[in-house]
């Protein structure tokens, strides 16, 4: 988004970005366990506080909708690919919401709340929240104007090959390949690519976890396609673009989705490599 007019914000680009399987209790099951009413009209958010903090000492936290936290999905985690969680993700307990972005999921989580609100922003970078676009550099941000960012819209991304790698033309195809995502647990349907700057697209070939279903694919979806390399030029440009199961896809440029702290660009992705001869 950077690119397409400045933003105030951290150039994360697309690769960073985890899957993981996890193991966990039920959230549901300690919230009932601990007393909570399932269906009390008063709770609306669950905050979660990690215990880790920031140079003033603040704990970094986060908020779920009480009605996404009393789903079976969202667990305490603790393991993280059948084996205790490592320190960097979250040892001992975490926070797993799938279909929420990374920000929510609590490491070393220490305290949970019931709210009627939604959490305060959490330390450091604030909160990710996006501005309307005429919210500019400078202008003061109001953060209680905007909710948090929960469910991430539909992405997808080229991760192999890199921008300005090399083949070469005799090789005549090149593998691409890369990940899809949706949030809320929108399953991914397809991913296209294309070879004349969103002309014309072509399907891609789908890899997803077989207990992964359309309602619930909380897990990355990889994708491969095979390119022919053109018989002209020395460079040449491909783009993907995912929809997902509510047809949702990716919009074109970064244009219509600018905003101030440069979040939620899913546009198209775009690499270009270079051909040698
Ligand atoms: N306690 C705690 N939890 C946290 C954070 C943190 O700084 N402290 N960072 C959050 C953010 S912004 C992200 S993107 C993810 C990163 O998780 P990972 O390190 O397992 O990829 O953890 C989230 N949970
Ligand atoms: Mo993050």
């Amino acid at each position: 988004m950077n690119k397409y007019k400045k933003v105030q914000g951290l150039m994360w680009e697309g690769t960073a970005m985890g899957n993981a399987k996890w193991t966990g209790v039920r959230l549901r099951d300690v919230l009932i366990k601990a007393g909570v009413d399932p269906n009390d009209k008063r709770i609306k958010h669950v905050h979660f506080e990690g215990a880790d903090s920031d140079p003033e000492g603040s704990h970094y936290g986060g908020s779920i909708p009480f009605e996404k936290a009393m789903k079976s999905e969202c667990i305490i985690a603790y393991k993280m690919n059948e084996e205790t969680i490592p320190r960097d993700h979250g040892h001992p307990l975490r926070l797993i919401a799938p279909g929420i972005v990374g920000a929510r999921q609590v490491k070393y989580l220490k305290t949970i709340r019931l709210s009627e609100e939604e959490s305060p922003a959490h330390w450091q970078q604030k909160d990710y929240k996006a501005f309307p676009s005429s919210v500019q550099i400078g202008d003061p941000l109001d953060w209680s104007s905007v909710p948090s960012i929960n469910e991430y819209p539909i992405q997808s991304y080229i991760c192999i090959p890199s921008p300005g790698d090399k083949v070469k033309r005799s090789e005549e195809e090149i593998e691409f390949a890369g990940y899809a995502w949706s949030g809320g647990g929108r399953g991914i349907i397809r991913v296209e690519i294309s070879t004349d700057g969103g002309k014309t697209w072509r399907n891609s070939e789908l890899q997803q976890a077989p207990e992964q279903d359309l309602e619930h694919m909380w897990a990355w979806t990889l994708w491969k396609a095979t390119v022919k390399i053109p018989k002209d030029g020395d460079k040449f440009e491909v783009l993907c673009k995912a929809t997902d199961r509510a047809y949702n896809t990716q919009p074109e440029t970064p244009g219509a989705l600018w905003n101030v702290r440069g979040l939620l660009n899913n546009s198209w992705h775009r690499v270009t490599i270079n051909i040698v001869d």
